[in-house]
């Protein structure tokens, strides 16, 4: 069995953050592992507090942990401070492993901070470049590549200056973008667009569904387009799927 581990914030709703991915790992018969970086207070309707665990405990699941189990693949959503950006950097060199996925989570949905301005230069410079694929939204690419996107022309330069930034497959979704919500991938060689269907309300954890899964779908050695293709196929179906549990956003639905 392949197995995925993931690194990232706990979220009590399990909408997104380490819950999520263990379910979509899970869902795609992948083993999860997961690391916890930070727990955090939140809810469909507000996000309360951020609890950065200290750098010692961080460590201390990384040394344990892989020790005795290798992942096929890793990923990265909430890391928060610099010094976890620091230390997934390590683990990632010292294991070597080959299909690292970074989400490059800087804000929650609800405009909370989920990395410290001091961990973006780091996340840019050392986590990138170890990187197999970083999965950007709109947003998310436009802080890291400084390119204003307001139009599919700048999306494909972001996407490129993405892929400049260190990673094999550069990854900008379209969700925040257009009502085809484009998402396009860049190999360095090759652009590959895959479109879909807009699904209208605030959601919650999409990004952390869509990373989990092109992760758990390249441990399984799908081709990177497969990979995006299965992906964005999976997300589409929790979305139609979604289920109002709570007052406020809705939440992705396996069932
Ligand atoms: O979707 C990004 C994300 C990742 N991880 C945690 C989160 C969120 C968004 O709210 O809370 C823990």
């Amino acid at each position: 069995m392949k197995v995925a581990l993931t690194i990232g914030g706990s979220d009590p709703t399990s909408g997104a953050g380490i819950q999520m991915d263990l379910k979509v790992f899970h869902a795609l018969g992948v083993y999860g592992t997961s690391i916890i970086t930070s727990v955090t207070s939140q809810s469909t309707l507000e996000f309360t507090s951020v609890y950065p665990l200290p750098e010692k405990i961080i460590v201390s699941q990384f040394e344990t942990l892989l020790k005795d189990i290798k992942p096929h693949g890793a990923k990265t959503g909430m890391l928060y401070s610099k010094y976890a950006v620091e230390c997934v950097a390590e683990y990632i060199k010292k294991y070597k492993i080959k299909n690292f996925v970074i989400d490059p989570v800087i804000t929650s949905t609800t405009g909370k901070k989920l990395l410290l301005d001091e961990a973006q230069q780091i996340l840019k410079t050392e986590l990138i470049p170890l990187s197999r694929a970083v999965t950007a939204n709109i947003p998310e690419a436009e802080i890291l590549t400084e390119i204003k996107i307001k139009n599919i022309d700048d999306m494909y330069e972001a996407t490129e200056k993405l892929y400049r930034m260190g990673t094999k497959l550069a990854i900008v979704k379209g969700g925040h973008f257009n009502e085809k919500v484009p998402d396009l991938l860049f190999d360095g060689k090759e652009f590959f667009m895959v479109e879909g269907e807009k699904y209208s309300g605030e959601f919650h954890g999409t990004g952390c569904a869509f990373s989990s899964a092109f992760l758990s779908f390249l441990c399984k050695e799908y081709k990177p387009y497969e990979a995006l293709k299965a992906s964005k196929n999976f997300v589409s179906e929790l979305l139609r799927k979604a289920l109002k549990l709570g007052k406020g956003m809705k939440i992705l639905n396996f069932t």
